[in-house]
């Protein structure tokens, strides 16, 4: 037909003697789309109708077996044949079905192999059920086959993890029936289904399969899981329900516990949870495609310098040393150079200690890091990362230095979190190689690297700070210039709303804890303690000078900070950490504090509810996000979404601050906060964005593409 000459069908099949050799090719990870789906159901139709066909082997073309899937198509109206269908379709051939799996395996794909009558992997390929961190279930028999084919507990370790098994792996838990001496999928599968033709293997069907026969044991796994569960996923819709699947798996028959899964993925699939993840899920990838790497091709990093060993320093090093990197770092003198090796050896250490890393393991890395007191040491390195004290002068004395015996072509970049980096730029001679990398402490582990772009920065430049972003196995996020570039610039303000609700009733715990309930991490003021208070008392002396004499200014911070009350480190802050605990417990000195600030303000204490709390809090954080896009400091609001996802602790299944406001309404924030101004019109200045998008009827998504 014409119209299949214009959309060739993503599946092919084709007959290799008895073998119908069936083909999944849609790049770029072979998800499982309409039409992939109705190529499935009408090659099987196709074998089982052809005399000339013995068996069916199921194979992915490119690098991937089958992604699972098609993640784009959730939310759209749902277009047959089913998944599910068409796994039990390919279950219910009368000829031997076999899988061969390499690449991602995972989700629907690892579904359709579970559904095949025999399965082999080759070495490379990740078997898994991720459908948990998009908020869902595995919908396509996942819940039902995979217990009956490897037991209740590792199918619930599988799915309520998400994480991928190796090849290995998966032999072991029976989730695969061999593993193929090479890495050639097709040679292997087309020689392992004409060993079963010879054999004269059967149609053997998992839902046959007797992995829940110990009904005591499968049943203890569930409870297991479920008392895990509750305890775990706080907050979080989908993995409750993978565990009642797999009891259904136990009670249930196979077709009413298919029944029960669908319908249970049904209600995942409408939950906002899903939204937000998926949401996630698309922005993490987006972030990636900044105009810079489209435009310019990364200079090599081969080599790394770190200027300054203090806990930043070090945890970019240890970030490095990790990615495989060799690393020089500079300090001052040889004792703190000694200090800056020691913060790294304390990383390794810990993981010696929890029997995570062999010593020597830890003397192979600690083999590709040198330290030095002088500067010439960084002449031959790809790429410097400047992570000194948070001051103008110290910084551009660094950059100074770096201009002075850097190689030419070498990237400089700046960790600092809150400076101008244009200023920092234009003071030496190559301001065309200065970039921001902003990590987040500690920096071997946050997972956000903000890269901020200065007007002179080369291109290259920028697409070479992606690159180490990638090396690193950072999320990077394109910022622009301006003080606290996208995270800290919209925290300075939500951490402001947050202590004008202090001071004006609500405590310090009150608001940690709605904040928690809300699904962050933690709160704003066990984020204070765990940062340490001085390091944001110094920042607020240095710039009293320059506040608006009108602004609120909530002095409760300053007087803990004058008590010499830091936070964790020194035993209190907003909180008491008798014996060095690292969880807080309330202080009703703090409290007394507090009164007394708010007595001096004038300001009689009123109750507010958790709701009231975090009306505020988000308001205050989507304003400044929609003023961060507004003024191009983030591309887009995903960029503002994933900056508060993977550096801020903030709830991934919620999307993000942006997607939650398209979540609430913006119309309903932008009320909110005209609401607040009445009391305080200077603090709550509602974004010229936010304004202008609820005036056009639209939201921050119609935003996401555009950039
Ligand atoms: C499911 O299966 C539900 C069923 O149980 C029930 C149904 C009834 N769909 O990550 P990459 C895109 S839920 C659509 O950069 P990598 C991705 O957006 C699904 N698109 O590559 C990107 O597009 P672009 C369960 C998808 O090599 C491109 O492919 N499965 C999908 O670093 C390359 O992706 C999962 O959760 C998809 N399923 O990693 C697996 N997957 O180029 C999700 C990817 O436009 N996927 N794309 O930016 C992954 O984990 C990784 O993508 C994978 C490849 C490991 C496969």
């Amino acid at each position: 037909m014409a119209s299949e000459s214009i959309h060739p069908s993503p599946v092919l099949h084709a007959l290799h003697g008895k073998v119908l050799l069936v083909t999944v090719d849609h790049p770029p990870v072979n998800a499982l789309s309409v039409d992939v789906r109705r190529g499935l159901a009408a090659a099987i139709e196709h074998a089982e109708s052809n005399d000339a066909v013995e068996a069916v082997l199921i194979v992915g073309a490119g690098r991937n077996f089958i992604a699972g899937a098609d993640i784009r198509e959730f939310g759209l109206p749902p277009q047959p044949p089913a998944l599910p269908d068409v796994c039990n379709r390919i279950e219910a051939c009368r000829k031997p079905v076999i899988a061969a799996l390499h690449g991602a395996a995972l989700g629907g794909g690892l579904e359709v192999a579970l559904a095949a009558h025999y399965r082999l992997a080759v070495e490379g390929a990740k078997l898994g059920l991720p459908e948990v961190q998009l908020g869902l279930l595995p919908g396509a028999g996942g819940t039902q086959r995979a217990p009956r084919l490897i037991g209740a507990e590792a199918a619930l370790s599988l799915m309520l993890s998400g994480r991928h098994a190796s090849a290995q792996e998966a032999l072991k838990l029976g989730l695969v029936d061999r593993v193929g001496a090479s890495d050639d999928v097709l040679a292997e599968g087309l020689a392992y289904a004409q060993e079963l033709l010879a054999a004269h293997a059967p149609a053997r069907r998992t839902r046959d399969a007797q992995g829940l026969a110990n009904r005591e044991a499968a049943q203890a796994a569930i409870d297991a899981a479920r008392a895990e569960t509750a305890k775990k996923s706080r907050g979080l819709f989908s993995p409750l329900k993978i565990v009642d699947c797999v009891e259904a798996a136990l009670r249930e028959s196979f077709e009413d516990g298919l029944r029960f899964e669908r319908k249970q993925f049904l209600a995942c699939l409408d939950s906002p949870q899903r939204a937000g993840l998926i949401h996630a899920f698309f922005a993490e990838r987006e972030v990636q495609k900044a105009p810079e790497t489209r435009n310019a091709s990364p200079r090599a990093i081969d080599t790394l310098g770190v200027v300054g060993g203090g806990t930043m320093g070090a945890g970019i090093a240890v970030a490095a040393l990790d990615a495989g990197l060799p690393v020089t770092m500079i300090e001052r003198d040889d004792a703190s150079l000694a200090r800056g090796r020691a913060h790294i050896e304390k990383v390794y250490d810990g993981l010696i200690a929890k029997g995570r890393m062999t010593p020597e393991a830890k003397a192979k890395i600690l083999a590709r890091f040198t330290g030095s007191t002088s500067y010439d040491a960084l002449a031959q390195v790809d790429l410097v990362i400047e992570a000194v004290f948070e001051e103008m002068a110290v910084k551009q004395a660094v950059f100074a230095e770096l201009d002075r015996v850097c190689k030419p072509g070498a990237v400089l970049a700046s960790n600092t979190s809150y400076l101008d980096i244009d200023a920092i730029a234009a003071s030496i001679s190559r301001p065309q190689d200065v970039v921001g990398l902003h990590f987040f402490s500690p920096a071997n582990i946050m997972k956000l690297l903000e890269i901020v772009v200065p007007k002179q920065v080369a291109a290259d430049v920028v697409a070479t700070a992606f690159e180490l972003a990638k090396k690193l196995r950072k999320v990077p996020v394109r910022a622009g210039v301006c003080d606290g570039f996208i995270g800290n610039r919209v925290l300075a303000v939500y951490r402001a709303a947050a202590d004008h609700l202090m001071e004006d009733g609500a405590s310090p715990y009150q608001i940690d804890k709605a904040v928690r309930d809300f699904g962050f991490a933690m709160g704003p003021y066990q984020v204070a303690d765990l940062a340490g208070g001085d390091i944001g008392w110094a920042t607020r002396k240095r710039r009293a000078a320059t506040r608006d004499p009108k602004a609120r200014y909530v002095q409760i911070a300053d007087r803990l900070c004058e008590r010499g009350w830091f936070g964790q480190k020194t035993g209190r802050g907003y909180y008491l950490y008798p014996q060095g605990a690292r969880t807080g417990t309330p202080d009703p000195e703090v409290e007394a504090i507090i009164d007394a600030e708010r007595a001096r303000a004038g300001i009689t204490p009123r109750s507010f509810t958790d709701e009231d709390i975090m009306r505020r809090y988000m308001a205050a954080m989507i304003n400044e996000g929609a003023n961060v896009v507004h003024d191009r400091i983030a591309l887009r609001p995903l960029d503002v979404d994933v900056t508060f996802v993977y550096g801020y602790g903030f709830p991934r299944y919620r999307g993000g601050p942006m997607k939650y406001a398209d979540t609430v309404g913006l119309a309903t924030i932008l009320a909110d906060i005209r609401e607040f101004a009445k009391a305080d019109p200077l603090f709550w200045r509602p974004s010229p964005l936010l304004v202008e998008l609820v005036e056009r009827g639209t939201n921050f998504a119609s935003l996401n593409q555009s950039a």
